[in-house]
């Protein structure tokens, strides 16, 4: 057994918010793995923090005029917060623009440079002479050479290929517009072809790994391993450290990686390096598929060619989740459920529970939220919640609010050493990474618990046999101990709430195979409800309807009768994607108060989407939803029309609660 085991979760881009995609992806599994680890006693911490570095967030933050400081101090706090109400519970989120960072990402730098592994070597660049810089590669767009799309210097989204920016057919500068010409300048290389023979003979001992992660890495160093440029031209990162090198910032894969030990460090100066350095800590990183040949090929060979740090020991990558029919969670489509969306229908536990029943843990899978719907209601509610209720109300109500501690009979017994098996097989799936198995296993102890009940039926003999209710609910309660200690990796709001009402601290997860003889003579009370069941359709945001724009001609009179069928309120703009099929169309996430909406609202013309978020509008939600384009709006916007024909829009004179009334 190892001595420590260091838990990492990729470190999201600080350049915009996060989908369930993402929680499923990596986060929710690295903190299942967390407290499962933490609940069988070992030592574990789990580090993670804010990508806040790259061509990407300095593009991002230029298109909306803010300097990549502002876009990433505001992202963070959004990111923060939303892992926050998940119970994602890190041991330190920290961020990669801070000094701490910096610093160790230089002499990371210096020690390869030092030693061979990094090299000068000149190249040929496109450089704007209008801007006069030179353009890292996601500065230039032109078409693509394969699939005909307008694409990045990097990379087409459209056909999925990897491309260089001379490639591109006619290609414009991103800050001005102008045809960029090359030029020579220098780039320094990391020689990752020195490591392919080393990574290979190391990936193949990683039999215990995901087969997916395994091959894909193995199937990259099979191929050949290039040596990759890790400096951009870029004000924004963390600066080259050598003279000659003015103006160059490092890759912002190169440096973020090094995140982890940064963020580790920040957080136990002293006690750091036993984290990073002795051989008996386990270091495991959670990420999402698309960062595989990061941390499984080009973070290890860093590592090799550091020589102080230990290797990851195993990257339980999770594939994609997709909407039911195959589309992607996409950001820039706007086909995505924010987590602040999704938080702000229902609590955390459900989105927990539900993203773990479906993990994409090696392939990809798929939800929307009528699975999400049926798995609340027949799963949480009707088979966890359940057993949970029935023990604890039948406690109150017919047994005074206490059991008495009965002996064992034979079905006791029998249920016990069920419950010792589950046990196993629970902890043993979640040792191994699949928490979709160890979920299966924690709904079989509560459908043994409901199977149990219904088997005795403690009601018919509550009266003339009350011992053999007390026996019965007695081992009620030790099951139900045990499925709070269980579940509590997935659900830790629920395992907490249900053990505060039994003014029981969470057992550890061996422990609670074995009977507690002082669950009897405890203080049961009257449980309230714990997974309300979710009535109709599930909707994160309802359709907004979209303005009319006319010509000003008065109306005929209304009474204040007619003017009181609207119902306005206040609502907060959280997000604004272009429509997929319309020009002049937003497609707008609204938070109303008590819920979010879709609106579909014809301001594009007006407004940027990045200028949106966050604003107040007035909102007419009672509107009959419309499909505008094949997108369904749940209400409408209210603004003005200025003499250019464009919406204004009507910001309160200041911020009052969402959801506030307007009259
Ligand atoms: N920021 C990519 C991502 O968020 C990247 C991960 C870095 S992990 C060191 O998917
Ligand atoms: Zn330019």
């Amino acid at each position: 057994m190892p001595k420590r085991t260091l838990v990492t979760s990729a470190l999201p881009y600080a350049n915009g918010p996060l989908h369930l995609g993402h929680l499923a992806g990596a986060y929710l599994p690295a903190d299942i793995y967390t407290r499962f680890l933490r609940r069988i006693g070992e030592e574990v911490i789990h580090i993670c923090g804010t990508d806040e570095h790259g061509a990407a967030i300095t593009l991002a933050a230029q298109k909306q005029g803010i300097s990549p400081k502002e876009l990433v101090d505001h992202y963070h706090e959004v990111i923060r917060k939303d892992f926050e109400d998940f119970h994602i519970a890190f041991t330190h989120f920290s961020r990669t623009s801070r000094p701490i960072h910096h610093e160790m990402s230089q002499r990371f730098f210096l020690r390869l440079y030092e030693k061979g592994d990094i090299e000068k070597r000149p190249v040929v660049q496109f450089f704007c002479p209008t801007d006069q810089v030179f353009l890292p590669d996601r500065y230039v767009e032109g078409t693509c050479p394969y699939c005909g799309a307008r694409a990045r210097g990097d990379q087409c989204e459209s056909c999925g290929r990897w491309l260089e920016p001379f490639q591109l057919v006619e290609p414009r500068c991103t800050l001005c517009g102008n045809p960029p010409e090359p030029q020579e300048t220098f780039h320094y290389y990391f020689r990752l072809s020195r490591y392919g023979e080393r990574l290979r003979a190391w990936l193949e001992e990683k039999t215990h790994w995901k087969p997916h992660v395994r091959n894909t890495a193995l199937s990259w160093v099979r191929e050949g391993l290039q040596d990759r440029p890790i400096t951009r031209d870029l004000s924004w990162g963390v600066p080259v450290p050598l003279e000659e090198a003015k103006g160059k910032v490092l890759y912002v894969w190169f440096d973020a990686p090094i995140g982890y030990v940064s963020a580790t460090r920040e957080w136990n100066p002293e006690g750091w390096e036993a984290w990073w350095k002795d051989p008996e800590t386990r270091l495991v990183h959670f990420i999402g598929k698309d960062n595989i040949i990061f941390h499984a090929i080009v973070w290890p060979a860093m590592l090799m060619a550091h020589g102080a740090f230990i290797l990851p020991a195993d990257i339980p990558a999770n594939q994609f989740l997709v909407f039911r029919g195959g589309e992607k969670f996409s950001t820039s489509r706007g086909t995505a459920i924010w987590l602040r969306d999704a938080l702000s229908a229902y609590p955390a536990d459900y989105w927990r529970y539900v993203l773990t029943a479906i993990m994409p843990e090696t392939k990809d899978s798929e939800f929307d939220l009528e699975i999400f719907r049926e798995r609340v209601n027949n799963e949480l509610a009707d088979t966890f919640g359940n057993f949970i209720q029935r023990t604890l109300s039948f406690i109150a109500r017919h047994l005074g609010g206490r059991v008495e501690a009965v002996e064992w009979g034979a079905e006791e017994v029998a249920v016990l050493g069920r419950l010792q098996e589950l046990r196993d097989e629970i902890r043993e799936a979640y040792g191994a990474f699949r928490f979709r198995d160890a979920l299966y296993g924690v709904m079989e102890v509560a459908r043994l618990g409901n199977r149990y009940l219904d088997q005795k039926e403690p009601w018919r003999h509550r009266k003339s046999e009350p011992r053999k209710a007390h026996q019965t609910l007695y081992t009620s309660l030790q099951i139900l101990r045990a499925l709070v200690a269980w579940a509590e990796p997935v659900l830790p709001a629920t395992a907490a709430r249900v053990a505060s009402w039994l003014a029981m601290e969470i057992p550890d997860f061996d422990a609670a195979a074995i009977p507690d003889p002082s669950l009897a003579g405890r203080t049961i009370p009257e449980p309230e409800v714990l997974f309300p069941k979710l009535e109709g359709p599930v909707v994160l945001s309802t359709p907004a309807g979209k303005k009319e724009e006319k010509k000003v001609e008065h109306k005929p009179e209304i009474t204040y009768d007619d003017f009181a069928r609207l119902e306005i309120r206040v609502g907060r703009i959280l997000s604004a994607e272009p429509h997929p099929d319309a020009d002049r169309l937003l497609v707008l996430k609204v938070s109303v108060g008590d819920e979010v909406r879709t609106l579909v609202a014809g301001i594009r013309d007006a407004y940027a989407p990045e200028d949106l978020v966050g604003r107040q509008v007035p909102v007419l939600v009672n509107l009959k939803p419309r499909k505008i384009r094949g997108v369904t709006s749940q209400g409408m916007i209210l603004a003005a029309t200025d003499p250019e024909g464009r919406a204004v829009l009507l910001v309160p004179d200041h911020e009052v609660p969402e959801g506030s009334e307007v009259r």
